[in-house]
């Protein structure tokens, strides 16, 4: 039996409108070639013929607007089997919406047909321009006619390397049309005029669509048929996932904690609250611990508060958030501020471990008052308040921190080393 691609015989469109055409011919194409529904991924976008999904049985993915081929792009270089077809429909819109995405696609070969719906408007949002409008039509919104030309994305997609591009007009049957791009490999791309029969005809009454096209000096042709380039992007062997594993470190220490704990540790930038955070962070894996870090500050890094959210956990982190942490470490004013509302809703639970020299909050907390920025200078606050939490807590030996301490770069000051043992070493 013949496969069904399309489960409906209502197709959503308006009366008339050029994207049923070009959904029933798809169809007709993919029966052509003998494709299965799982051997389709469609990819749409916003827009009126975005709203197609729901009729195929194939994969679909729906992306934002003009996105498509950017999501269309990761399909195919995530599953890279020349058996299966990739398809975008995008309008004229998500085309001027997205257009880096298809010259990227296009420069990089992606294997993929694009199937543009050009009705020379925005449909979906009540007809107006977009930027493939050609010189003279109107729009409910541009009532007078563009006034330049519209983009001629066959041309731009050829010109970035496409191995097969095509404008065809979208009257009658089309399908041997879409049936030659999608039997090609590599990134193809057509083309297809078209008329939007709510907004398009309401505005430029008793228009013709051939006419239209002859008297704009749209050409309707092949542009390019060549055999694809070597699928540049896909080449290497094996990408590693974000969350392959990267930092081995072995486990030397034994840690003390029953349960995850959460810290807030909140500073200035450009005082090493990041470098200690790690560090700290570090230490805690030295123990076996599960850990997470997270940084916070302003985009203009250089200025203002600098903070780490760290869990350091026995049992695997599966949320990295902590909107109460149970212990917060002040080391500066900016600090502070940023730390706030933290401190607000701290418990008696919640222990403060914060610098000598700023104001004390008021704070359910128990607190811990000490020189870090006197003692050790400012840049090194966040690193001895961590000592200094490590201290009070037994969470993991002092000699962990420490030894992971004496192998980054912050080690590199003799005086801070004999600072810190003196301080933090002795007392053990
Ligand atoms: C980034 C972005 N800009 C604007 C919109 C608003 N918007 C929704 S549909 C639409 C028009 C779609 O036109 P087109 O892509 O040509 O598809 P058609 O409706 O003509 O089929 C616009 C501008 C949006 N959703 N996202
Ligand atoms: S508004 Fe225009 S583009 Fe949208 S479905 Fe109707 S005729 Fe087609």
């Amino acid at each position: 039996m013949e496969t069904k691609f399309i489960n409906t015989n209502t197709l959503p469109f308006c009366r008339g409108c050029t994207h049923t055409t070009i959904s029933q011919n798809t169809e007709k194409a993919l029966q052509k070639l003998g494709k299965s529904l799982l051997d389709v991924i469609l990819v749409t976008d916003i827009g009126c013929l975005g709203i197609i999904d729901k009729a195929f049985d194939t994969h679909t993915v729906h992306g934002l607007h003009g996105r498509s081929v950017a999501l269309a792009s990761g399909v195919s270089a995530g599953i890279n089997n020349p058996d299966k077809k990739v398809i975008v429909f995008i309008g004229d819109g998500g085309a001027t919406i997205g257009m880096q995405h298809l010259i990227d696609a296009a420069h990089n070969g992606y294997n993929m047909t694009v199937v543009v719906h050009n009705n020379m408007l925005y449909g979906m949002t009540g007809g107006q321009p977009s930027e493939f409008t050609p010189e003279g039509f109107r729009t409910p919104t541009l009532p007078d006619g563009a006034q330049h030309p519209g983009y001629d994305i066959c041309s731009l997609v050829t010109a970035a390397g496409a191995s097969y591009v095509s404008r065809i007009t979208g009257i009658g049957d089309i399908s041997d049309q879409l049936t030659e791009a999608f039997s090609r490999d590599g990134f193809s791309l057509v083309e297809v005029m078209e008329i939007c029969t709510s907004y398009g005809v309401k505005s430029n009454p008793g228009m013709k669509l051939k006419a239209l096209i002859e008297e704009a000096g749209i050409e309707i042709k092949t542009y390019v048929d060549k055999k694809p380039e070597v699928y540049k992007t896909n080449e290497k062997e094996h990408t590693p996932s974000l969350f392959d594993p990267k930092l081995e470190i072995e486990k030397e220490f034994e840690h003390k904690l029953d349960n995850a704990v959460r810290i807030f540790l909140s500073g200035t930038a450009g005082e090493g609250v990041q470098s200690g955070a790690s560090l700290f962070v570090r230490a805690g894996m030295r123990c076996g611990l599960e850990v997470t870090k997270k940084g916070s500050y302003p985009v203009t890094v250089g200025v203002g508060f600098s903070a780490a959210n760290l869990i350091l956990s026995p049992e695997n982190i599966l949320y990295t958030g902590a909107p109460e942490p149970d212990v917060i470490i002040i080391t500066s004013q900016d600090g502070l501020n940023f730390a706030k509302k933290f401190i607000d809703n701290a418990s008696e639970d919640t222990l403060l471990i914060i610098d000598s020299t700023l104001e004390m909050p008021e704070t359910k907390a128990k607190t811990v008052v000490h020189h870090f920025r006197e003692h050790f200078g400012g840049r090194n606050a966040s690193l001895t308040a961590l000592y200094e939490y490590v201290r009070q807590s037994g969470m993991i030996p002092m000699d962990a921190l420490h030894k992971q301490f004496l192998a980054s770069h912050m080690a590199k000051s003799e005086k801070l080393v004999k600072l810190i043992e003196e301080e933090f070493l002795g007392s053990e």
